[in-house]
């Protein structure tokens, strides 16, 4: 029986995954990197220093550990400028409404998010307090596609792994939640990713698996 709902925050509660690409866009084209969305997609779910590494890849010099450092500042400052316009009118009401059913029906919810702005966010739009528990990049070591975020969401929700489905649109997500002996639900980007075990098309979806 399904007792829990994890949900991954960037692409699934909200759409701060466009922000994300914009102040990544931002600084690779101050550097001369090349950057679309195929490489965007690869940082779903993965921290800010991975993204980094990962769009230094194309680079065609080499960057000091303190050049990665300011640029990572960079593209915080960035973001946080688009994360300062957010407001409740920014959340999905079905997906308010999703959270509110789960919990009607007595499943507890969580957030289990790689990002250090997941306060700020869930703050302006309004939800902070509708969740039983929240996990995010400041709790863990390792960001996905290592579990310890989902396992520490569980832990705080005081569930098993195995009784909570995970929610995500990144395969490193999804990766993360199938190791940690979660459910793994896919939406947005990770539904091609075959080793998910539910597809949702939207977030409401969830519903029917969590309820069954
Ligand atoms: P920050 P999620 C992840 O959030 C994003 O998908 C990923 O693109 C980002 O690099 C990471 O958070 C760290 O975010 O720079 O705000 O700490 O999808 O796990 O909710
Ligand atoms: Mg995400």
């Amino acid at each position: 029986m399904v007792q829990g709902v994890i949900f991954d925050l960037d692409g699934v509660i909200c759409s701060t995954d466009e922000f994300h690409y914009l102040a990544w866009k931002a600084l690779a084209d101050k550097e001369g990197i090349p950057f679309d969305r195929e490489t965007n997609n690869l940082l779903r779910g993965v921290s800010r220093m991975a993204s980094l590494e990962i769009i230094l890849r194309k680079a065609t010099r080499s960057y000091s550990e303190e050049e990665k450092a300011s640029l990572a500042d960079y593209k915080n400052e960035l973001y946080r400028g688009y994360l300062k316009q957010m407001t409740p009118a920014d959340l999905d009401p079905n997906v308010l409404k999703t959270l509110h059913t789960l919990k009607e029906k007595g499943v507890r919810i969580a957030i289990g998010s790689s990002s250090k702005n997941t306060k700020t966010i869930l703050t302006n739009l309004g939800i902070i307090d509708v969740f039983d528990a929240i996990a995010d990049g400041n709790d863990i070591h390792h960001s996905k596609p290592d579990p310890e975020v989902f396992l520490v969401a569980a832990k705080k929700l005081g569930l098993e792994p195995s009784s909570c489905i995970v929610v995500e649109d990144a395969f490193a997500g999804i990766e993360a939640a199938k190791r940690g002996g979660f459910v793994a639900a896919a939406i947005g980007d990770a539904i091609k990713d075959p080793d998910a075990d539910y597809v949702l098309s939207t977030l409401s979806d969830v519903l029917s698996i969590a309820l069954a």
